[in-house]
Order: structure tokens, then sequence, then C-alpha cells
């Protein structure tokens, strides 16, 4: 058993540093084997009297120690294996550290490492320890001086944070570069990259008129696939301009890709480090998706240098401070990239393709870990390791909680408290609540005496909201009194306190309209105002409004734009549904009626198979899939969302208890006698989005085609059409891009059973075989094919291309595996497969074995035998004698 578990560390102990750090120069000797650092910090003392000098740092082994100039011997400090103290004499001095470390053995992938033969660096959150002792924490800022050494033929480029001061050659085929960043920074900002690249570059004008240098590195030989990141990140720096009037404060802005990478990428100040998934890209290797991700993450990670860099956190328990405002921000940014050149409803249905794949997301990954083990505020109130933490919760809740607020404010008013924020932190670590309040300070001008009192507990409160609705018509005098009642169930370590803490209510931004039985907008009169939508406050715990001049019984498109992060409890009838699915003028609304009409349906169809009767398919549900696929007014972007099914994972979240076979089963049916009642639709459908001979551009029009075009296919594979198969092999061989090859292939994988599919994945690899990113593709394929069992992963893990060292590749096969392939995974041996995997990453990449530990958070919602099954492979996993902090933490927790 396990006995060292990490301390928890709580958001009301933290303690401001007792010095601050002046400066900090690095000279690094880099070595792929051994690097020496060589760091020379000055300190100021902040503190009222002098304290010890804490500084942290992880697989160090210290050579020299000096305190002004002074060695000091090993009485004159402590030192374990994650600290150093030392005892300063006075206020003001200067500390010379000499350490070494061992970028070569380092497969967890923080600090200094070692891919494709080059040195990268990744410190946040808790990586600059592995490089050097420091006060690594993000309190802290300093300005850095960084002199890189290094053989010049292995490592021609030498990159770090700022500016280029210098650049000379040595002796012994050695060269050193001298950066310098202008700019403080906490340590989890700081970067350094060394080897060799191709490097694609653009000087632009920033909107003051200066000149910034934005450069785009990559593999030697990748330089035609990185035209579309760099155009990324001028649009990038262009919208931050136009839109939330941040200028670029650099005059040099680097993005660097890396294939070994534990995230997506980092906004390191200047030198941005991207996982190459998210640089690389061209019409033959790349998809529609991966281009439209390769837009947000490049986005995100430039917003981050002012929401982040510029404005940072205090403590890691502010981590939401700069990740839901940059994620708000990058969605925002890819909205507007949808909408670009359109107006009216046309720009407001492209913005709602984006809205839509972002809740779904937020549906899927946040919605099922604020039920589960691992429930948090988006402020977490305690963490054993602050990995665990960059979780949905943080990104994406805390996404919706600045969108709440853009919602109260308008865009105006968010404007000028953004403005507001920048004015009061600029330069500063702060917390959320200093964002709140700068935020409150606009919307109390705008509506005196409110104030964002109760909204702030959306920072402090665990768990997705239920509202549920109720609605009273009367005719006499036509008044509709609509009443919204929120309730937030215990969640977590919620559910072990007795009596459950009550929770109190959330402000919680309601938008409603309301449809006259055929359909059309009834205009409501709120506040003075009349107009299709309106926003209700809920601040209470329930809270009614009664409109006037409704002139008939109304149908309410709830919760449009979806304007908070909650979930809407009514019954409404599946005409009602239908009838909203047609008509609702507010595209977010109109896509959830459909899908909540599919939900229906499908888990109508669970039950069946559960009790052994006949399926059967409702001909008013297929009569409401007809009329959108036959509806002219929808772009292709839009019809592909709205007549996409819920994914099984969503699906499976809406069965009591989780039934994950009937789910599959269920999903597969449906999608069947929806192809065959609809053949002739898809397949015109089909013609009609197939684009000839055009170039491939990634644009959203012509990229929402294909995405409709292969959804049909999808249908009419499914509903196995004598031509389908054919079809799809046509379009897989003769594809000339990625988006159609994958379209045409993964239709073949889920639903072929002929052997061309094993020949198309055989061409398939023979032709990739050279490019990493596309052969995870080909991995991913497999392990989400729904004949695909733990027997051929293990196959597949043998296969020469196969590395677990490597995260995409890991990702892209036991990942995917896992977490989608609900018929391979839901088995005995899909369970010790899983559990078997987390042992085996954790004993090189920590961080990444975490994530994959939480597959099975929401273990005990299963039904048996799976969760006996799911409950014993945990304990598996606990009992191993060395697990990390990171694993244990999320084992003890889903057992808990
Ligand atoms: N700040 C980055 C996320 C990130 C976090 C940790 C990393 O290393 C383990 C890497 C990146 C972002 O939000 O993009
Ligand atoms: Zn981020």
């Amino acid at each position: 058993m396990r006995t060292d578990t990490a301390p928890t560390i709580s958001r009301h102990d933290y303690q401001p540093y007792p010095y601050r750090l002046t400066q900090v120069t690095l000279d690094f000797d880099l070595d792929p084997g051994q690097t020496r650092v060589q760091a020379q910090l000055q300190f100021e003392q902040a503190a009222t009297s002098l304290q010890p000098l804490v500084l942290n740092g992880q697989d160090l082994q210290l050579e020299s120690l000096a305190l002004n100039g002074r060695a000091l011997t090993p009485e004159q400090y402590q030192l374990n294996d994650d600290t150093l103290v030392v005892h300063p004499d006075t206020g003001t001095f200067t500390l010379e550290i000499t350490s070494l470390c061992q970028p070569d053995k380092n497969t967890s992938l923080m600090g200094l490492y070692v891919s494709g033969g080059k040195l990268f660096t990744q410190c946040e959150a808790e990586g600059f320890r592995r490089i050097t002792w420091f006060p690594d924490r993000p309190d802290v800022m300093a300005r850095y001086r960084v002199r890189i050494r290094a053989n010049k033929q292995q490592y021609p480029l030498l990159l770090s944070n700022g500016n280029l001061l210098e650049q000379r050659d040595l002796a012994d085929g050695r060269h050193e570069a001298i950066w310098e960043d202008p700019h403080p920074k906490p340590s989890y900002l700081f970067a350094l990259v060394a080897g060799s690249f191709d490097c694609r570059e653009q000087t632009i004008k920033t909107r003051s008129g200066r000149d910034a240098l934005l450069q785009v590195y990559s593999d030697v030989g990748t330089y035609n696939k990185t035209e579309w990141a760099l155009d990324c990140l001028t649009r990038s720096v262009k919208w931050d301009e136009s839109r939330f009037n941040l200028e670029l404060d650099l005059d040099r802005f680097m993005i660097v890709a890396a294939h070994d990478f534990n995230m997506g990428a980092m906004e390191n100040k200047g030198l941005n480090v991207f996982n190459a998934a998210y640089v690389l890209a061209d019409a033959d290797t790349a998809t529609d998706a991966a281009y439209r991700a390769i837009e947000a993450v490049i986005g995100h990670e430039y917003f981050h240098n002012w929401t982040g860099n510029r404005v940072t956190c205090r403590d890691w328990f502010q981590l939401s401070l700069k990740e839901g405002l940059t994620v708000f921000r990058d969605q925002e940014f890819s909205a507007d990239m949808l909408a670009q050149g359109l107006d009216g409803a046309e720009a407001e249905s492209a913005r709602a393709v984006k809205r839509i794949d972002d809740v779904s997301t937020l549906r899927l990954a946040q919605f099922p870990e604020d039920a589960g083990p691992m429930a948090h505020p988006i402020r977490p109130e305690s963490y054993q390791e602050i990995g665990n933490f960059y979780t949905a919760t943080v990104y994406e809740k805390g996404a919706e909680v600045i969108r709440m607020q853009h919602t109260l404010l308008g865009e105006a008013g968010f404007q000028a408290g953004l403005a507001e924020y920048f004015r009061r932190h600029d330069g500063a670590a702060v917390t959320c609540d200093d964002f709140v309040s700068a935020m409150e300070s606009v919307y109390a001008k705008q509506n005196p005496g409110k104030s964002f009192d109760i909204f702030r507990r959306w920072y402090s409160q665990a768990g997705t909201p239920r509202v549920q609705v109720s609605l009273s018509y009367a005719a006499e005098d036509q008044t509709c009194t609509v009443t919204l009642r929120q309730h937030n169930p215990p969640v977590g370590i919620e559910k072990l306190s007795t009596p459950p803490q009550a929770k109190p209510p959330l402000h919680i931004p309601f938008a409603l309209g309301l449809l006259g039985q055929d359909g059309q907008a009834l205009p409501i009169t709120h506040e003075g105002k009349a107009a299709d939508t309106i926003v209700l406050d809920l601040c209470h715990e329930e809270q009614s409004w009664t409109f006037t001049q409704i002139p008939e019984q109304p149908i309410p498109s709830l919760l449009r734009r979806f304007s908070a992060p909650v979930i809407v409890e009514f019954d409404r009838s599946n005409a009602d549904l239908a009838l909203l699915t047609r008509h609702d003028s507010d595209p977010f609304a109109r896509w959830e009626a459909a899908q909540t009409l599919a939900s229906h349906q499908l888990l109508a169809l669970v039950q069946a198979f559960a009790r052994n009767t006949a399926p059967e398919v409702d001909p008013h549900f297929i009569g409401t899939w007809r009329s959108l696929l036959n509806d002219t007014s929808l772009t292709a972007a839009y019809k592909a969302r709205v007549l996409s099914l819920p994914s099984q994972r969503e699906l499976l979240e809406k069965t009591t208890p989780m039934d994950p076979l009937g789910v599959v089963q269920a999903s597969r049916y449906l999608r069947v006698e929806l192809g065959k009642a609809l053949v002739e639709p898809w397949l015109a459908t089909y013609h009609a989005n197939t684009d000839g001979d055009t170039p491939y551009q990634p644009d959203p029009a012509s990229s929402g085609r294909r995405t409709l075009k292969n959804l049909a296919l999808n249908y009419l594979m499914a509903a196995q059409h004598p031509q389908a198969e054919q079809l799809a092999l046509a379009q897989y061989y003769d594809a000339r891009n990625m988006t159609d090859r994958m379209g045409g292939l993964s239709a073949l994988v889920h639903y072929s059973t002929s052997t061309e599919c094993g020949r198309a994945l055989d061409h398939f690899y023979e032709q990739w075989q050279q490019d990493a990113l596309v052969i995870d593709k080909w991995f991913t394929l497999q392990a989400v094919a729904p004949t695909t069992s733990v027997e051929k992963i293990r196959a597949l893990m043998v296969h020469p291309a196969f590395s677990m060292r490597n995260p995409n590749r890991a990702r892209a096969l036991i990942f995917q595996f896992c977490l989608n392939n609900l018929q391979g995974i839901h088995t005995p041996e899909g369970y010790a497969f899983w559990a078997d995997q987390v042992l085996a990453l954790d004993q090189t990449n920590p961080e990444i074995a975490a994530r994959l530990a939480r597959a099975f958070d929401n273990w005990a919602r299963f039904g048996q035998p799976q969760r006996d099954a799911l409950h014993q492979a945990l304990e598996h996993i606990r009992q191993q004698p060395k697990l990390s902090p990171n694993v244990s933490e999320i084992i003890s927790k889903a057992l808990n």
C-alpha cells in the first residue's frame, strides 16, 4: 500500500511570499544528458521581518549555493526532496544556485525535456522547479535574462522569452544566445526551446503602428504546413485589437510546435509552445475540425497574453481567472470567424454553430464532472495536485461564468468592465474576486442598488444547478406567468456531510422567448421594453414574472443561447418540441429542441431493449427529421448539428442506472431507422453537398457542406443502402482533402462488414506512415470502431508505430478506446485493461495517467455488473505500492 499521500493545500491558507524577486539571470549549459543551470536571483524583503527563504525544487542535483557572493556550506541551508531553505541576513541579497537536471530522463514532459531530438520546457503549473530552485508560485513575478549555450549543429536555434540581445559562436562547436524579457512574469510563463526548426514568419503593424514579428517554428520539412497557423495568429492579433481593444505588447511573438506535449499548448510570454497537433495543417493531412481547433488554440494562447500574462493569478486556486476568461475570449473569436462577412440572422446562425459545439463539450465533459467525485467550484477550495485541476470545470464552466457576466452587462458594459480590470490590475497577480469586482463596478452603475453579491456564489459552488420551469396562462386577461425555481443538489464530497449543507441560490440569467401555436414569436414586454427574447434575473430560490398582452397560450423557448450553465426541468410534449424544432427563431434553442426530441426517442429505445420489448420509432420523430433535412433555409453546418443524434456518452449520462450497452444498441438502431426512412433525402443531401473539383478551403461554408455530406454518408451506411459502401470507398480513395478521406474511411470502419474496410485501413497506413498526426487518426479510428475489442487494442499497442511515451499516440489509441468505445470498454477485460494502462502510464507520465484515471469517476452510477467490476478495477489501482500523487488523488476521491 502507498504510504505517502500528498498533503491537501487549501485556498484559505494563502500567504504572500515574504520576498520580492527583482531580477532573475539564468545561464543554461544545454546537454540532453545533463544540463547545468546557473541561476542568479536578486531578492528584496517584502515582509516586515526577515524570514527564511523557501525555494521549490524537484529532481535537481544541487552543485553549489552562494549568498551575496559567499559560498554556503550544507550546514547553512536545509535541503530536502522538494525544498531548499536559506536564511538571509540582509533584506536585499543575491542568491546564486548551480544545479543539474537530466532532460533525456524526464518522461513527465514537465520542466526541461527532450522531444524529437529538440529541447523544450513546460513550466505551468509547477514545472519550473524542475529547472532550478525557485519560488515557483505565480505571485512571484520577475524580469528574466537568459543565456543559453549549446552545441550549434545539434541545436542551431536557441529561443527564450522576450527579445534576442545577442548571439555568437563559442569554441568547441558551441554557440550562445542571450534573451531578455522586459515584462515581469511568474516562473510558469518561462520557456526555452533549442533545436533545428523550419520557421515561417511575417511582420505586422500593430494598431499603434509598431512592427511586430510573428513566427511559427516547426519540424524541418514541415514549412508547408504552417501557413494556416500563421494566418490564425495574425487574425488573433487583429481581433484582440478590434473586439477587445488589446494590442500586442511585444516586438516578437513566437509559436513552436512540439510532438511530445501533455496538453494543447502553453502561453509562455512571447514564446508559446504548442502540441504539433494544433499547429500543422494542410489540405492533405488535416481535417476541417483540425483547422478549426488550430484556430481556437492559437487564439486561446494568444489571448492569454493579456488575460493570464499581463494580469496573472495570485495562486493556483485562481486558475479560472485566466482560463475561464480566455476560453470565453477564444469562443467569441471562433464565433466571430464563423460569422465573418455575414450579418443579421445569418450571422447569428453561424455563431450558433460554435455555441452548439461549445455547449455539447460542456455537457459531455463538465456536467458529469460536476456530478461526480471530482466536483469542484470553478475556484476550487483545495487540491492535492494542481495538475489535476486543469479541468472542464475550471475551463469550460469558468467560461460560462464569464459569459453570464457578459450577458448581464451587455457587450459595451463587459468591455468597460474589462478595461477597468486592466486599469486596476495590469502587471499584477490577482484573484477571481478582483475580476468580479471590476465587472461589478460597471454593473452597479448600470443598475443602481444592485450588486454581484449573489452572482459571486458561482465561484464557490459546485454542481450543475437545476431550474424548474412552470408556466400558466390566463386567457381572460391575456397574461402569462412564468415561475422559475432553482435547486442545486449536493455533489462530490458534499454528499458526505449529513445533513447536507444547503446551497444558497445563484444569480442565473435566464433567456426566454415565447412562441404562438403557429410558431411565430410573441413579443414579451419586460422592464419597459418589448422583445422576442428577454433575460430574467433569477436570484432567489423561486421567482415569478407575469407578462401581459400575450394573445394566446404560448409555447416557451427556454434558456435561449444557453444563457446559464444549468439543467432546465420542464415537462413538455413531443408535439411542442417538434414545433420549436421547426420554428424557434433562436438557433441554439431550436437545436436544443431537436436534441431533446432525439433523446426522448433514444431513451425510449434503451428502455425497450432493457425490457426486451419491440423497439419502436415514433413516425412523428422521423417526420420532424425529414422536415429539417428538407429545410432549405438552414445552412449546411447548422443542419449537420441539428440532424446529429446526441453522442453515446451524452446519452449514457441520461440513463439511470447507466446502461452502456443499451445506449450502444439504441443509438445504432435509431441511426439505421433514420437512414432507412429518409434514404432519398440523405442521398440527395450527399450529392448536393459534394464540392466537385473546387480546391480545398477550410472556410465555414465549404466545411459545413463536408460535415453534412459525411453525416448523410453515415446514415446511408447505417441503413445499408446498396450504393453506400461504393460511395464511401470512392470518397475515401478519390478524396482530395483529409476531411473527405477520413469521412469515407470512418463510415466504412463504423458500418462496413466487407473486407474492403481492412484494405482501406492498410492503404491509409501505407500512404501516411510518415506523418505522426495522420497516424494518430488511424489509431483513433480503430480505437472507436464498434468491432474493436481489448485484444485488438493490445495488438495495435505492439504495432511499431505505437508508443506509450508520446501523449498524442496514447490519447489516440488508449484514451479513445477507454472513453469512446462503450461496447469495447464495458467488459471485464476492458476494465482490467484500463487499470493496467493507468498504472503503466503512471510510471512515466503522471499527468497523463491521472487524466486516464478519471475515465470512470462515475462508476457508482452504473448498473450491475459494471458497477462492481469498475469498483474492483479502481481498488486494484489503489492497492499499487507506488502511485504518483496525481493518480492517487483521483482514485482516492473516486472511491470516497
Ligand atoms: N495554460 C495552458 C494549459 C496548460 C497547462 C499545463 C500544461 O502542462 C502540463 C500545459 C498547458 C492553456 O490554457 O492553454
Ligand atoms: Zn488557457
